[in-house]
């Protein structure tokens, strides 16, 4: 049985000192990602995980701390992912910076919402869900989610999104990603 605790967030720097799980996400781990292929392998993202049981009757919670760039035009992202139990839910919490989430369902809709501090994202089950950074400093956000949601990696790279962020004359614009093919 998990016991109460608390664990202290650095809301401006997303970095949680006591996290059970720090993962590092670089170019290379993103490379069929991007439109263009990226040159060099810079960290694009870091995720802070604290570990409770992966059952759904817990919620697991961490940070992402998405650093600002660009692979050509398109901003830096996640890898985005479906859960593997599709009917899981999760919120985003914006922390600092200023982003999009974009998120789609596997026969191609797709929703795109604002990502910064103040505002809380709703993922409903069945939406992939990828968050790109649209702004000049990191993007920090919150996430919890349904504990046995399991994360599916394989199908956002197998498919792709249905849209891309890109910078058009200075401003983040939404377009078509000519690469999605839906399920
Ligand atoms: C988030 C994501 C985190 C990193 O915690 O896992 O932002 O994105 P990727 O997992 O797509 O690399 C979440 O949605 N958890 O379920
Ligand atoms: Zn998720």
């Amino acid at each position: 049985m998990t016991v109460p605790f608390s664990r202290p967030i650095d809301t401006a720097t997303g970095a949680i000192p006591t996290a059970d799980v720090v993962l590092e996400r670089r170019l290379s781990d993103l490379a069929h990602a991007f439109a263009e292929t990226p040159d060099g392998d810079d960290v694009v993202y870091r995720v802070y995980n604290v570990d409770v049981p992966a059952a759904a009757s817990d919620i697991p919670f961490g940070t992402t701390v998405l650093l600002p760039g660009k692979v050509g035009d398109e901003y830096f992202m996640t890898k985005g992912h479906f859960h593997e139990v599709r009917s899981r839910a999760e919120i985003y919490i914006g922390f600092s910076g200023e982003g999009l989430l974009l998120m789609a369902t596997e026969d191609g809709r797709h929703a795109v919402e604002p990502i910064r501090p103040g505002v809380v994202n709703y993922v409903p089950g069945g939406w992939a869900h990828r968050s790109v950074n649209t702004g000049p400093e990191p993007l920090v956000f919150f996430a919890a989610y349904v504990g046995d949601a399991g994360h599916d990696y394989q199908t956002i790279d197998a498919n792709g999104f249905p849209v891309r962020v890109v910078e058009r004359e200075g401003e983040p614009a939404i377009v078509e990603n000519a690469a999605f093919r839906p399920s």
